[in-house]
């Protein structure tokens, strides 16, 4: 989704016929969504099972989820889900529902009170007119700060017990842990991670770790934490930022844990959902928690059947614990899902066994400092 909502949609359907249906034609950008509200349709035969990447919620049809992020989940059934920027669920629907009627779908907005309402469509069996309008009214989706129904749908997703899932390591190599803030700049306002709002630079990142180039980005070592007297409750004392674009140089195949932690944004009793999406891997999401993450939170980490995702959001005043194995070559973006907040610099970079990068494509040398050093016109020089 390319909104600055922490979105989520909600649909909801009516009445029963028989077996499965598909919901795939739902536009992903709740703006678009909302500017077409109740002018898609979902066709549906009765006895036919697919899939779908949606976030619903459904009166008398239930949905079965099934996989998210492409890695299968222990399947369970809902009557809606979030689904936040960056993110992807495979639900089945069963079209166990009267097929002389049409069903209302909703979608709303999660995590941030939306000016538009809530956005509509029609599930359609096709042994119905699709402009028959169902007869109950559309189902309300949850409140856009209902955080405990966000949280309880959340703590529902366990990852499937099968080979093709693995398991994670017991215990890690390195455990980076990032504050998230809100702060500002020159007058504007930035997000920043452990006080640094990340700013890209304009070499990019593979040609100048390879080819060991020390003046493309800063050489300081990012922060792998924030002071324990950090106040995750109130706004930033020291409310400026600094630009960075250091990175977090993995050791190539060590397990590294990642610690999010939300805190206030710059406005008193602001804290706000990040869906943060990894690059290059998926990790295991070992949960979540309420304030800040300590040593005692550490039995409550999931190792047991974590589901094994690459975007996972973490709620407002919370922490959300993730583990990964840094075993593919490669510098990867580590960031907010929300477009601007990226933008506004809430990311971070990591990096791992660059020097087993079979081929350095030339797009990757072709600008900033390596652009000068090693490209004549458009080869390598
Ligand atoms: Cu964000």
């Amino acid at each position: 989704m390319s909104t600055n909502l922490a979105g989520t949609a909600s649909s909801i359907i009516d009445k029963p016929s028989r077996t499965a249906s598909s919901i795939g034609q739902l536009c992903p950008d709740l703006r678009c969504c909302s500017s077409f509200a109740a002018s898609m349709y979902l066709k549906v035969d009765t006895n036919r099972r697919e899939k779908e990447k949606e976030e619903m919620i459904k009166r008398n049809h239930k949905m079965m989820v099934v996989e998210a992020d492409g890695n299968y989940l222990q399947p369970f059934e809902t009557n809606d889900l979030d689904i936040y920027s960056g993110e992807s669920y495979s639900v089945l629907l069963k079209t166990n529902q009267d097929s002389s009627h049409n069903y209302w779908i909703s979608l709303g907005v999660r995590g941030r009170e939306p000016q538009t309402p809530q956005a509509l469509s029609i599930l359609n069996y096709r042994t119905t007119s699709a402009s028959r309008l169902p007869l109950s009214p559309p189902p309300v989706t949850p409140r856009w700060d209902d955080y405990a129904h966000s949280k309880a749908f959340s703590n529902k997703i366990k990852a499937l017990d099968h080979k093709s899932i693995p398991k994670p390591s017991p215990t890690y190599h390195r455990r980076i842990v990032l504050l998230n803030t809100q702060n500002k700049m020159n007058g504007y306002t930035k997000w920043s991670i452990n006080n640094v709002s990340l700013s890209l630079p304009a070499t990019p990142y593979l040609g100048s770790i390879r080819f060991g180039l020390q003046n493309a980005f800063d050489q300081t070592k990012p922060p792998e934490g924030f002071p324990g007297h950090y106040d995750i409750m109130k706004p930033p004392v020291n409310s400026n930022t600094t630009t960075g674009n250091g990175v977090y140089m993995l050791g190539y195949y060590s397990t590294v844990d990642v610690i999010l932690q939300n805190a206030n944004a710059l406005k008193e009793n602001v804290s706000e959902i990040h869906p943060w999406h990894l690059h290059g891997h998926d990790f295991w999401l070992l949960g979540y928690g309420e304030g800040k993450f300590t040593k005692s939170d550490e039995k409550k980490l999931n190792l047991k059947n974590p589901p094994y995702r690459n975007t996972a959001v973490i709620f407002p005043y919370g922490w959300t614990a993730l583990r990964f194995v840094a075993d593919n070559p490669g510098v990867w973006a580590f960031h907010c899902h929300i477009e601007p907040h990226l933008h506004m610099g809430m990311g971070v970079v990591f990096a791992e066994g660059v020097q087993h990068v079979a081929k350095i494509p030339k797009e990757a040398v072709s600008c900033g400092v390596t652009g000068k050093k090693f490209m004549t016109g458009s080869h390598l020089g």
